[in-house]
């Protein structure tokens, strides 16, 4: 098995250099256009549904703030181009886990916005039902198996996907996103020894944004360089600047085909930042508003906005037009939420346990 030698952990939690990507996979994403839809169109189509999860969860916020949605959300604006790039490189068959932190990558695995938003008001038309609201978000049909509130808790369950997809002879990846914190838990070393003991096709997608609530890794990790750690595990596993949503997808695609051809688990540290606090409860006093400003300049969407427009792939009215696109979708996913019905408390007991394995086919 080959294990890359990955790229050396950053010391301080400044981001990464524009122009001095941390792209381990050394092509260019933009050479080709794996959509089929063009190089300029692949591109827009990154942009739309990454400004499809930053407007959505702006709206989130307001409604938020307005009492309209209750309980904890925690913000993915900042990390867009993680949950964005890495589905580039699933097909509909693959099968995702994902955390607590989920609303970009249920939006990205094509969940709709109102389904998603009716889930948020807790509404029987949200995609469970309206029982698990933003932290559960859960759709079997497009193999999207949640939103885990347990840190490091989806992991095991990814493997177990894995290893069902790999007895019945299915092509399938299972993906599973996680944070830096899951380094702190069991569960990912035990998931990680075993995957890589079984080759089980799994995609182990670190989220780095370098804070584990308010727990700097530094603080809480004697080693940082996280996809070193992984790559002791006996698997492929390499850091990606995970704010160039191109970077990203590159290094999924690449992943993904590794797995696909039996190599076993591959896992991508994917160095981003969260732009808003750990969740609408945190006041975010344990980091500089300095830092934060630093990664904003390398804002995911601004970052690819700026390569359209260098290279006249994109003009103002043609970002004003997805831009409104975008704002109607949102808006008719919230007038949908405030009509559709909760469920009926006679409901209580119904999909408490169930009677047959038809949850997970
Ligand atoms: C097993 C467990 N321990 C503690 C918590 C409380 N908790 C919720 S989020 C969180 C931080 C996780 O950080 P990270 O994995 O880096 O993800 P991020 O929030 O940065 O996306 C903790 C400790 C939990 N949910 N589960
Ligand atoms: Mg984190």
């Amino acid at each position: 098995m080959t294990v890359a030698r990955p790229a050396r952990a950053r010391k301080d939690s400044a981001p990464p250099k524009s122009g001095k990507k941390t792209r381990a996979t050394g092509g260019n994403a933009s050479a080709g256009a794996p959509s089929g839809r063009g190089v300029t169109g692949h591109r827009t189509g990154l942009l739309e549904s990454m400004l499809r999860i930053r407007r959505f969860e702006e709206r989130c916020v307001e409604l938020y703030s307005a009492a309209r949605i209750r309980g904890f959300v925690h913000l993915y604006i900042g990390e867009e181009a993680v949950a964005v790039g890495v589905n580039e490189a699933l097909t509909p068959e693959d099968a995702v886990v994902s955390t607590y932190r989920e609303h970009g990558h249920a939006l990205a695995r094509g969940i709709t916005a109102e389904a998603v938003m009716a889930e948020m008001y807790g509404r029987t038309t949200g995609c469970s039902g309206g029982r698990g609201g933003s932290m559960h978000l859960f759709d079997v049909s497009r193999r999207f198996y949640g939103g885990n509130a347990i840190v490091a808790g989806g992991l095991p369950l990814a493997a177990g996907l894995a290893l069902a997809d790999h007895m019945r002879g299915q092509p399938n990846v299972t993906c599973c996103f996680f944070g830096d914190g899951a380094f702190a838990e069991g569960e990912f070393h035990e998931t990680a020894n075993l995957a890589a003991l079984w080759k089980l096709p799994l995609l182990m997608v670190c989220e780095n944004n370098l804070y584990a609530m308010g727990t700097a890794l530094e603080r809480h990790e004697a080693q940082t360089d996280l996809a070193m750690r992984a790559a002791s595990y006996g698997m492929v596993a390499w850091a990606v600047d995970g704010m160039d949503v191109e970077a990203v997808e590159h290094a999924a695609r690449r992943a993904v085909e590794g797995i696909r051809n039996g190599t076993g688990p591959h896992f991508l540290e994917l160095r981003t930042y969260r732009f808003r606090a750990h969740s609408m409860y945190d006041p975010d006093r344990y980091r500089h508003k300095a830092e934060v400003e630093r990664w904003k300049e390398r804002d995911p969407i601004s970052l690819l906005t700026d390569r359209m427009r260098e290279n006249g792939e994109l003009g103002d009215k043609q970002l004003a037009r997805i831009e409104q696109r975008i704002t109607d979708e949102i808006d008719h996913a919230v007038e949908a939420a405030e009509r559709a019905p909760e469920e009926p408390v006679e409901h209580l007991l119904h999909h408490v346990t169930s009677s047959s394995a038809e949850a997970v086919s």
